[in-house]
């Protein structure tokens, strides 16, 4: 960012399907590939998806064990990702990047990390909203075993002071919860930037596969005019080993309007020049929030998980 005009070169850098088959190295390239693009397009920050270094595994029945063998990163950068923190201080490019984590100690997270223009790793977040199921759901197509294989993230929702952008960050399910975004806007976030996959069949209730796309717009767009921020989405996409996923990348404006939106379902970067003064806006009038919130009626909400009676 440039600190006279407040602008942002934000790209989105979507990724087609990630096989079984497909090596670390060679989906480390494809990131590399994009950020190139994302730098000739005059990007300062590209975002990538959730679980980028590998399929999404969560949809196959192993072992916990396994998994954390094939699928997990014990060091960040490790062998495979230095390549993508070396290009990034060359290039003077930051990045988001969704991985699974394994600690020294042993728990397993769904993370994401923000990497700011000299490769320093400056925020990391470990995904709170977990869905799926931990059990074998031996009729269905497919698992969803976040449950399975991931703690609850212990880092709760932050924000990072990155190239001097107020930037937040989350993963996936948590872009559908309104508390995500306020909790971070409360913090002072402009930008708030995330990875998803979301499969285009859900296997716990029959849901019209237009509404995967519809839902994961609607739920971006609103949180992004709520809270006056930028919203960049970045999905892996496409069929991967058979199993198909939603595309439509987007990057929300504070306005609520999408401003670029990825059109395949393939590697595709899509990029704006991110005017941050246009959430000032928003923030300094409808939703002012030193002026309007009224937090002591809002108790509920980190009082009660589940809905219950009704308050006498
Ligand atoms: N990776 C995800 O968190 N996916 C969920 C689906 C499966 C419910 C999503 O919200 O897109």
């Amino acid at each position: 960012m440039s600190s006279n005009t407040r602008t942002l070169g934000l790209a989105v850098a979507q990724m087609g399907p990630v096989h079984l088959a497909d090596s670390r190295e060679a989906v480390v390239h494809r990131l590399m590939e994009m950020m190139r693009e994302a730098k000739s397009r005059g990007s300062e920050f590209v975002v990538y998806p959730e679980l980028a270094l590998t399929t999404f595994f969560p949809r196959y029945w192993m072992s916990e064990k396994e998994a954390q063998e094939r699928f997990f990163e014990v060091s960040m950068p490790g062998p495979a990702t230095q390549p993508l923190f070396d290009l990034a201080r060359e290039l003077q490019v930051g990045f988001y990047l969704g991985y699974a984590e394994l600690t020294p100690e042993g728990k397993p997270y769904n993370t994401a990390i923000i990497v700011d223009r000299t490769g320093r790793i400056t925020g990391k977040y470990r995904k709170i909203h977990l869905p799926g199921h931990s059990d074998h759901k031996t009729e269905a197509p497919f698992q969803h075993l976040e449950k399975k294989f991931f703690d609850v993230g212990d880092l709760g929702f932050r924000v990072f002071d990155t190239d001097n952008i107020h930037m937040g960050m989350c993963l996936c399910n948590d872009r559908r919860w309104p508390e995500t975004y306020r909790v971070m806007a409360l913090q002072s976030a402009e930008v708030v930037v995330l990875g998803y996959n979301t499969p285009s069949q859900n296997i716990h209730w029959n849901e019209p596969v237009h509404l995967r796309t519809t839902t994961h717009l609607i739920s971006l767009q609103a949180s992004a005019y709520q809270n006056g921020i930028w919203v960049a989405a970045a999905g892996k996409c496409g069929s991967e080993d058979g199993f198909h996923m939603i595309g439509s990348s987007v990057i929300v404006a504070p306005t609520g309007e999408i401003v670029a939106r990825a059109l395949t379902e393939e590697d595709e970067v899509i990029c704006v020049k991110a005017d941050l003064s246009l959430g000032e806006f928003f923030r300094e009038h409808v939703f002012n929030f030193a002026k309007h919130r009224r937090p002591e009626h809002y108790k509920l909400i980190t009082e009660r998980t589940g809905a219950g009676e009704a308050l006498a």
